[in-house]
Protein backbone atom coordinates (compact mmCIF):
# COMPACT_ATOMS: atom_id res chain seq x y z
CA UNK A 1 0.00 0.00 0.00
CA UNK A 2 1.32 3.46 -1.02
CA UNK A 3 1.35 6.18 2.20
CA UNK A 4 -1.69 8.40 2.20
CA UNK A 5 -0.92 12.02 2.29
CA UNK A 6 -1.94 14.47 4.62
CA UNK A 7 -1.39 18.05 4.20
CA UNK A 8 -0.38 20.19 7.15
CA UNK A 9 0.86 23.40 7.98
CA UNK A 10 4.70 23.83 8.75
CA UNK A 11 4.41 24.45 12.91
CA UNK A 12 1.62 21.83 13.15
CA UNK A 13 -0.16 23.81 15.58
CA UNK A 14 -3.43 24.10 14.02
CA UNK A 15 -5.41 20.95 15.55
CA UNK A 16 -7.64 19.13 12.47
CA UNK A 17 -4.84 17.85 10.00
CA UNK A 18 -3.80 15.84 13.26
CA UNK A 19 -7.57 14.50 13.74
CA UNK A 20 -6.52 12.50 10.50
CA UNK A 21 -3.46 11.61 11.55
CA UNK A 22 -4.13 9.97 14.76
CA UNK A 23 -6.71 7.81 12.79
CA UNK A 24 -4.20 6.78 10.21
CA UNK A 25 -1.96 5.99 12.91
CA UNK A 26 -4.36 4.03 15.31
CA UNK A 27 -5.34 2.19 12.05
CA UNK A 28 -1.65 1.29 11.54
CA UNK A 29 -1.98 2.77 7.90
CA UNK A 30 1.45 4.33 6.03
CA UNK A 31 0.90 8.17 5.37
CA UNK A 32 3.21 10.78 4.62
CA UNK A 33 2.77 14.40 6.05
CA UNK A 34 2.93 16.84 3.31
CA UNK A 35 4.04 20.20 4.64
CA UNK A 36 2.58 22.98 3.15
CA UNK A 37 3.24 26.91 3.83
CA UNK A 38 0.04 28.74 5.20
CA UNK A 39 0.62 31.16 2.29
CA UNK A 40 0.22 29.01 -0.05
CA UNK A 41 -3.40 27.15 0.94
CA UNK A 42 -5.58 29.92 -0.27
CA UNK A 43 -4.49 29.82 -4.14
CA UNK A 44 -3.61 27.55 -7.07
CA UNK A 45 -2.44 24.35 -7.20
CA UNK A 46 -3.53 23.93 -3.44
CA UNK A 47 -6.92 25.16 -3.72
CA UNK A 48 -7.50 22.08 -6.16
CA UNK A 49 -7.35 19.78 -3.17
CA UNK A 50 -9.04 22.13 -1.33
CA UNK A 51 -11.92 24.60 -2.28
CA UNK A 52 -11.69 26.32 1.15
CA UNK A 53 -8.05 26.56 1.43
CA UNK A 54 -7.41 25.35 4.65
CA UNK A 55 -6.19 22.22 6.37
CA UNK A 56 -5.96 19.43 6.17
CA UNK A 57 -6.57 17.83 3.16
CA UNK A 58 -6.16 14.36 1.95
CA UNK A 59 -4.75 12.39 -0.87
CA UNK A 60 -4.98 8.37 -1.26
CA UNK A 61 -3.08 7.46 -4.19
CA UNK A 62 -4.00 3.50 -3.25
CA UNK A 63 -7.76 4.44 -4.32
CA UNK A 64 -7.38 7.94 -6.50
CA UNK A 65 -9.38 10.19 -3.79
CA UNK A 66 -8.38 13.09 -2.53
CA UNK A 67 -10.80 14.91 0.33
CA UNK A 68 -11.21 17.86 1.66
CA UNK A 69 -12.43 18.90 6.12
CA UNK A 70 -11.22 16.86 8.57
CA UNK A 71 -14.40 15.12 9.46
CA UNK A 72 -14.98 13.69 5.77
CA UNK A 73 -11.42 12.34 5.60
CA UNK A 74 -12.02 10.24 8.61
CA UNK A 75 -15.08 8.81 7.33
CA UNK A 76 -13.32 7.96 4.56
CA UNK A 77 -10.81 6.50 6.29
CA UNK A 78 -12.93 4.59 8.63
CA UNK A 79 -15.23 3.42 5.58
CA UNK A 80 -12.44 2.13 3.73
CA UNK A 81 -9.65 0.75 5.71
CA UNK A 82 -11.63 -0.23 9.34
CA UNK A 83 -12.69 -3.59 7.96
CA UNK A 84 -12.07 -4.79 11.50
CA UNK A 85 -14.31 -2.13 13.35
CA UNK A 86 -11.12 -1.36 15.33
CA UNK A 87 -12.36 2.23 15.59
CA UNK A 88 -16.04 1.98 14.52
CA UNK A 89 -19.44 -0.23 14.99
CA UNK A 90 -21.10 -2.24 12.31
CA UNK A 91 -24.74 -2.52 11.10
CA UNK A 92 -25.20 -5.05 14.25
CA UNK A 93 -24.77 -1.87 16.19
CA UNK A 94 -26.91 0.31 14.53
CA UNK A 95 -27.53 3.24 16.47
CA UNK A 96 -24.12 3.05 18.00
CA UNK A 97 -22.81 3.45 14.50
CA UNK A 98 -24.83 6.14 13.90
CA UNK A 99 -23.70 7.84 16.85
CA UNK A 100 -20.47 8.09 16.55
CA UNK A 101 -21.79 10.15 13.40
CA UNK A 102 -23.66 12.57 15.80
CA UNK A 103 -20.23 13.17 18.23
CA UNK A 104 -18.83 13.66 15.32
CA UNK A 105 -20.51 16.52 13.60
CA UNK A 106 -20.55 17.84 17.03
CA UNK A 107 -16.61 17.89 17.19
CA UNK A 108 -16.59 19.71 13.96
CA UNK A 109 -19.87 21.79 14.56
CA UNK A 110 -18.92 22.69 18.13
CA UNK A 111 -15.90 21.79 19.81
CA UNK A 112 -13.45 22.73 16.84
CA UNK A 113 -15.18 26.20 15.82
CA UNK A 114 -15.83 27.61 19.82
CA UNK A 115 -12.37 26.12 21.01
CA UNK A 116 -11.04 27.66 17.74
CA UNK A 117 -12.87 31.34 18.36
CA UNK A 118 -11.84 31.51 21.82
CA UNK A 119 -8.15 30.67 21.18
CA UNK A 120 -8.65 33.64 18.53
CA UNK A 121 -9.88 35.96 20.73
CA UNK A 122 -8.22 35.49 23.49
CA UNK A 123 -4.65 34.64 22.16
CA UNK A 124 -4.50 36.55 18.46
CA UNK A 125 -7.24 38.96 17.70
CA UNK A 126 -5.68 42.67 16.87
CA UNK A 127 -7.90 44.29 19.18
CA UNK A 128 -6.85 42.59 22.68
CA UNK A 129 -9.51 41.84 26.01
CA UNK A 130 -12.39 42.14 23.87
CA UNK A 131 -14.37 40.95 26.73
CA UNK A 132 -18.06 40.23 25.62
CA UNK A 133 -15.88 38.18 22.78
CA UNK A 134 -13.99 35.89 25.31
CA UNK A 135 -16.48 35.60 28.07
CA UNK A 136 -19.10 34.71 24.63
CA UNK A 137 -16.39 31.79 23.48
CA UNK A 138 -15.41 31.11 26.89
CA UNK A 139 -18.80 30.12 27.94
CA UNK A 140 -19.26 28.00 24.59
CA UNK A 141 -16.36 26.36 25.47
CA UNK A 142 -17.91 25.32 28.90
CA UNK A 143 -21.13 24.49 27.60
CA UNK A 144 -19.43 22.03 25.15
CA UNK A 145 -17.40 20.51 27.32
CA UNK A 146 -20.43 20.03 29.94
CA UNK A 147 -22.02 18.51 26.99
CA UNK A 148 -19.51 15.90 26.47
CA UNK A 149 -18.67 15.55 30.92
CA UNK A 150 -22.73 14.78 31.14
CA UNK A 151 -22.49 12.64 28.52
CA UNK A 152 -20.22 10.03 29.29
CA UNK A 153 -21.47 10.33 33.13
CA UNK A 154 -24.73 8.71 31.52
CA UNK A 155 -22.98 6.82 29.77
CA UNK A 156 -21.47 5.63 33.34
CA UNK A 157 -24.68 5.46 35.03
CA UNK A 158 -25.86 3.14 32.05
CA UNK A 159 -22.86 0.81 32.14
CA UNK A 160 -23.00 0.25 35.57
CA UNK A 161 -19.20 1.16 35.25
CA UNK A 162 -17.35 2.09 38.80
CA UNK A 163 -15.93 5.96 39.02
CA UNK A 164 -12.43 4.68 37.70
CA UNK A 165 -13.54 2.58 35.08
CA UNK A 166 -12.33 3.65 31.18
CA UNK A 167 -16.01 5.53 29.69
CA UNK A 168 -15.98 6.22 26.21
CA UNK A 169 -18.54 8.59 24.26
CA UNK A 170 -20.44 5.71 22.41
CA UNK A 171 -20.29 1.61 23.51
CA UNK A 172 -17.90 0.04 25.28
CA UNK A 173 -14.99 0.95 23.09
CA UNK A 174 -12.88 3.73 21.91
CA UNK A 175 -13.89 5.08 18.68
CA UNK A 176 -13.33 7.52 15.83
CA UNK A 177 -15.77 9.86 17.58
CA UNK A 178 -13.77 9.94 20.89
CA UNK A 179 -10.17 10.46 18.77
CA UNK A 180 -11.16 13.38 17.19
CA UNK A 181 -11.52 15.51 20.15
CA UNK A 182 -8.17 14.56 21.09
CA UNK A 183 -5.89 17.26 19.38
CA UNK A 184 -8.21 20.45 20.11
CA UNK A 185 -7.83 19.38 23.73
CA UNK A 186 -4.03 19.97 23.89
CA UNK A 187 -5.41 23.64 23.59
CA UNK A 188 -7.47 24.12 27.12
CA UNK A 189 -4.37 24.73 28.69
CA UNK A 190 -4.22 28.08 27.05
CA UNK A 191 -7.59 28.77 26.18
CA UNK A 192 -8.08 30.00 29.73
CA UNK A 193 -5.14 31.85 30.45
CA UNK A 194 -4.70 33.32 33.95
CA UNK A 195 -7.53 30.42 35.28
CA UNK A 196 -11.12 30.45 34.66
CA UNK A 197 -10.49 27.01 33.92
CA UNK A 198 -10.42 23.48 35.98
CA UNK A 199 -11.02 20.83 34.23
CA UNK A 200 -10.70 18.10 36.68
CA UNK A 201 -12.83 19.75 39.08
CA UNK A 202 -15.77 21.18 36.47
CA UNK A 203 -15.68 18.73 33.91
CA UNK A 204 -14.45 15.34 36.15
CA UNK A 205 -15.59 12.86 33.20
CA UNK A 206 -14.45 15.28 30.19
CA UNK A 207 -10.51 15.14 32.30
CA UNK A 208 -11.07 11.14 32.73
CA UNK A 209 -11.66 10.57 29.40
CA UNK A 210 -9.16 12.93 27.99
CA UNK A 211 -6.25 11.56 29.89
CA UNK A 212 -8.08 7.86 28.54
CA UNK A 213 -8.10 8.97 24.58
CA UNK A 214 -4.34 10.69 24.93
CA UNK A 215 -2.61 7.41 27.12
CA UNK A 216 -3.22 5.54 23.86
CA UNK A 217 0.54 4.88 22.67
CA UNK A 218 -0.76 5.54 18.35
CA UNK A 219 -2.27 9.05 19.93
CA UNK A 220 0.43 9.84 22.18
CA UNK A 221 2.57 9.61 19.72
CA UNK A 222 0.67 11.78 16.81
CA UNK A 223 0.47 14.34 19.71
CA UNK A 224 4.19 14.07 20.73
CA UNK A 225 5.13 14.72 17.45
CA UNK A 226 3.04 17.67 16.86
CA UNK A 227 4.59 19.25 20.40
CA UNK A 228 8.10 18.07 18.54
CA UNK A 229 6.95 19.69 15.57
CA UNK A 230 5.81 23.08 16.92
CA UNK A 231 8.91 23.29 19.09
CA UNK A 232 11.08 23.01 16.22
CA UNK A 233 9.25 25.45 14.51
CA UNK A 234 9.30 27.85 17.10
CA UNK A 235 13.57 26.99 17.44
CA UNK A 236 13.73 27.58 13.53
CA UNK A 237 11.83 31.15 14.12
CA UNK A 238 13.95 31.95 17.00
CA UNK A 239 17.00 30.87 14.14
CA UNK A 240 15.97 33.29 11.64
CA UNK A 241 15.16 36.13 13.94
CA UNK A 242 18.47 36.12 15.76
CA UNK A 243 20.16 35.35 12.13
CA UNK A 244 18.20 38.69 11.24
CA UNK A 245 19.44 40.68 14.01
CA UNK A 246 23.00 39.54 13.57
CA UNK A 247 22.82 40.89 10.06
N1 LIG B 1 -13.63 22.34 9.25
C1 LIG B 1 -12.29 22.29 8.73
C2 LIG B 1 -11.47 23.37 9.41
C3 LIG B 1 -10.11 23.51 8.75
C4 LIG B 1 -9.28 24.60 9.41
O1 LIG B 1 -9.77 25.63 9.87
N2 LIG B 1 -7.96 24.36 9.42
C5 LIG B 1 -7.02 25.32 9.97
C6 LIG B 1 -5.86 24.57 10.61
S1 LIG B 1 -6.41 23.70 12.05
C7 LIG B 1 -6.45 26.17 8.83
O2 LIG B 1 -6.28 25.69 7.73
N3 LIG B 1 -6.11 27.42 9.14
C8 LIG B 1 -5.49 28.29 8.18
C9 LIG B 1 -6.43 29.35 7.66
O3 LIG B 1 -7.54 29.49 8.18
O4 LIG B 1 -6.05 30.04 6.72
C10 LIG B 1 -11.69 20.89 8.97
O5 LIG B 1 -11.97 20.34 10.04
O6 LIG B 1 -10.97 20.37 8.10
Amino acid sequence: MQPIQVYNGPHGQGPNPWKVVIVLEELGLPYDIVWIPYGEIKSEPYTSLNPNGRLPSMVDPNKSVTLWESGAIINYLVATYDGERRLTYGDDRLEDKWLLQSWLMFQMSAQGPMFGQKMWFTQLHVEQNLQTAIDRYGAEVKRIMGVVDGALGKQRRKLGLAADDVVWLVGDKCTYADLAFAPWNTLLGTLFPGGGLDVRKEFPEYHRWNANVTKRPATRKVLEFREECIRLALLMELYRYSSYVDR
